[in-house]
């Protein structure tokens, strides 16, 4: 799992009016309308909602420790989207005493192998993996002229994100092929898809170029570098990355930019927040 650095974060924040307007240009959705329509929320209601809904973003030392940027980032996220928030003065156990004790609404804190949201009222928890996954795969529907239903999805990359992605674009009637450079995790998870949801899943080669050559969306869920080659971009309709870092090169990007949607916390804490709210 990738950790983030504060190279990754730190120019979020200064971004976020302006991935907004990229994320309405490209799917005709705002990022928390984007968080709604993943999570099968109301958009109206959330907004109704958000200002009087207080989240603490609580910085967490253990393992190796404070990203700097982190929560201040994740709160702006919050802020921007219109939720009433701000980072915890005391860290770790101390900072959820004191969210309990100043009547927060939610905390958010993440360690080296979780991120999470607890709404302290209802007792519901979010796992930023899982929503990750869940909101690129519906903006992946959105971006796709005519949507995902019916379309065969390669998602590349086998872990949570991936996984969450997969039952996302099943959900959405979509076609899913599962690919990862590790092929007893891709068997697995098709294994999982289909026993679980009964589903129809394509297990692809560990080679890049079979995977790329028969899909025309791709949810790249994967923690590999630049392992798209350019030159296998051009029937790619649409792509959307969770993956942190991208697997497309800076040239790859480009080529890309006009059918991609990438980013590496906006679109995951904005459905976490629209989780937690009630
Ligand atoms: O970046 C991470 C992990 N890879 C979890 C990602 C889950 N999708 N964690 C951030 C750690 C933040 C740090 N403990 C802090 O500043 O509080």
């Amino acid at each position: 799992m990738t950790r983030l650095t504060t190279k990754d974060i730190s120019p979020i924040r200064d971004r976020l009016a302006d991935y907004d307007r990229e994320l309405t240009q490209k799917t005709g959705l705002t990022m928390l309308g984007l968080a709604c329509h993943a999570m099968g929320k109301d958009l109206d209601a959330v907004i109704q909602r958000a200002g009087s809904f207080s989240i603490q973003v609580i910085p967490n030392t253990s393992g190796q420790g404070i990203i700097s940027d982190f929560c201040t980032t994740v709160s702006a996220i919050l802020t921007y989207l219109g939720f009433k928030s701000r980072v915890a003065s005391e860290s770790d156990v101390a900072g959820f005493a004191h969210a309990f004790t100043s009547n927060a609404d939610a905390v958010m804190t993440a360690d080296d192998l979780t991120f999470a949201g607890f709404n302290l009222h209802t007792r519901k928890v979010t796992d930023n993996s899982a929503v990750t996954g869940w909101v690129f795969a519906s903006a992946l529907d959105r971006m796709v002229h005519g949507g995902i239903a019916g379309k065969k999805v390669l998602i590349a990359g086998c872990g949570p994100v991936g996984e969450a992605a997969a039952r996302q674009v099943i959900d959405i009637r979509g076609i899913p092929g599962v690919y990862d450079l590790d092929a007893d995790k891709s068997g697995a998870l098709a294994a999982r898809l289909s026993n679980d949801l009964g589903s129809e899943v394509i297990t692809v080669d560990t080679d890049p170029a079979a995977a790329l050559g028969s899909f025309s969306c791709v949810i790249d869920a994967t923690p590999a570098s630049e392992w798209i080659p350019d030159s296998l971009l051009g029937p790619i309709a649409a792509m959307t990355a969770p993956g942190v870092p991208p697997g497309l090169s800076e040239t790859g990007r480009d080529i890309m930019e006009p059918r991609l949607i990438h980013d590496k916390l906006e679109l995951g804490v904005a459905a976490m927040a629209v989780d937690l709210i009630p």
